[in-house]
């Protein structure tokens, strides 16, 4: 555990300089009219949940490179996202996978979580590989897909896999599935495209059925990869056709690396919003296509844009939908990583909520293009930097995430407690 003191500590020596900071932030901001205060507690409602598969150091099939003293258990990976939410106070939940996280006592994890500060977020189901959980003692085979499957026993499976997690779900505290499907195919012919949309649907309409009143269920949709000719949930075109075809619950869940290059993310972000459809975000960055690299760390731009979107649809506020920081580390800590990617959320939160959307529609009303534009960047290139760490130091975390983590040495620690060898369940 990083105790509040110890983070503090860390603090000390920043405080100063922080404090000369945001005093001129703030009085930059009272003369364009805002309320410092106001955003700094918009900052402080924040949060977004870490995934349980990304506090090992990720990988390709080339290789991996174990950062040392990675979780090796449930209750280590909460301890590493209380870690990392100690520095940001911005993670306050933790997004379960299944089977790679399968709590044996979902009671005790529950109450663990809740000692440790977290809430249980979206679960994760997984019918993209085969393990004996999901598949009946390997008896069926997702190879060629689960609810696509040509194989009725094992579209069976997959239904029971995703009721599985809902009901484990329900015991842990959540209240959400995400559904990601691998499901599509790497050759033209190897399946009727149309069939497998519906036989997709036809699987989800028995898991939405499932559902408990007060959960949602989001459909994650991902252009290529296992599939590399036709993914059947590949755009959000095809997301919001499940999320109409199966009910008010269902949404639909966007990964910022799950587009093609060039796509206009925010502009779909503002089409799910107008039908309120939008159910949850995976958060990261992408260069080339599911990178999953550190938030904000490519185009900082098109994330204020859509974080603006989000605005808008919230009405001048952040809305409460499911965020989570999907993103994988090759080479970094993980959780250094993941603190800079919320840091980066903080930042394009701060920026989205310096916009002036009655400018802004008026400069829309009068075709003054290079208005609105300026509108945008001025919000964009102020320096929200102080506001998110003054948001951050009355969470009671760090004026400086990465800073603080490696000032209480908690790396350090880990190494010492669980090993050099140490790698994380997952991926
Ligand atoms: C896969 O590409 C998706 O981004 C998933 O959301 C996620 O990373 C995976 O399902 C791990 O559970
Ligand atoms: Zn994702
Ligand atoms: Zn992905
Ligand atoms: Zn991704």
């Amino acid at each position: 555990m990083i105790e509040p003191e110890r983070v503090e500590a860390q603090n000390t020596t920043l405080l100063a300089g922080h404090e000369a900071d945001l005093e001129a932030v703030a009085a930059c901001l009272e003369r364009r009219g805002i309320d410092a205060e106001v955003v700094i507690g918009a900052l402080q409602a924040f949060s977004a949940a870490a995934p349980s598969w990304a506090l090992g150091t990720g990988g390709t099939r080339f290789g991996r490179f174990p950062t040392g003293g990675e979780p090796r258990t449930l209750e280590e990976k909460l301890e590493d996202v209380a870690a990392i939410n100690a520095v940001t106070g911005a993670t306050r939940s933790v997004s379960l996978h299944v089977p790679w996280d399968l709590p044996r006592d979902p009671g005790a994890i529950r109450e663990r979580a809740a000692s440790l500060g977290l809430a249980i977020d979206a679960m994760n189901s997984n019918t993209f590989q085969d393990n004996p959980e999901t598949t009946q003692d390997g008896k069926v085979s997702f190879k060629h897909g689960s609810f696509a499957n040509p194989d009725p026993a094992v579209r069976e499976a997959a239904v029971a896999h995703n009721t599985a997690v809902i009901d484990l779900g329900v015991e842990l505290g959540s209240r959400a599935i995400t559904i990601w499907l691998a499901d599509g195919i790497n050759h033209p012919g190897q399946a009727d495209l149309r069939r497998q949309f519906e036989r997709v649907l036809e699987g989800l309409r028995e898991v939405y059925a499932h559902l408990p009143p007060d959960w949602e269920l989001y459909t994650e949709h991902k252009p290529f990869e296992p599939a590399f000719y036709a993914t059947v949930n590949a755009d959000w075109g095809s997301s919001l056709l499940l999320a109409q075809g199966l009910g008010p619950q269902a949404k639909c869940l966007v990964d910022l690396g799950h587009h093609l290059p060039n796509a206009n993310i925010e502009q779909i972000v503002a089409r799910l919003a107008m039908v309120d459809r939008l159910g949850g975000f995976h958060f990261n960055d992408s260069k080339y296509g599911d990178d999953d690299l550190t938030v904000g760390s490519i185009d900082p731009y098109q994330l204020f844009l859509i974080v603006r979107e989000l605005v808008a649809y919230g009405g001048g506020r952040m809305p409460e939908l499911a965020y989570m920081i999907d993103q994988s580390c090759n080479v970094k800590d993980p959780l250094e990583d993941i603190a800079q990617s919320t840091v980066a959320l903080q930042h394009a939160v701060g920026q989205a909520l310096l916009v002036d959307g009655t400018a802004l529609a008026v400069a829309q009303d009068e075709g003054d293009a290079a208005m609105g534009e300026a509108i945008l960047q001025r919000a964009f290139r102020f320096d929200v930097g102080p506001l998110a760490a003054e948001a951050r130091r009355r969470n009671g975390a760090a004026i400086d995430p990465v800073g603080a983590l490696r000032g209480v040495g908690y790396r350090r620690a880990r190494i010492a407690e669980r090993g050099a060898a140490a790698v994380a369940t997952g991926l």
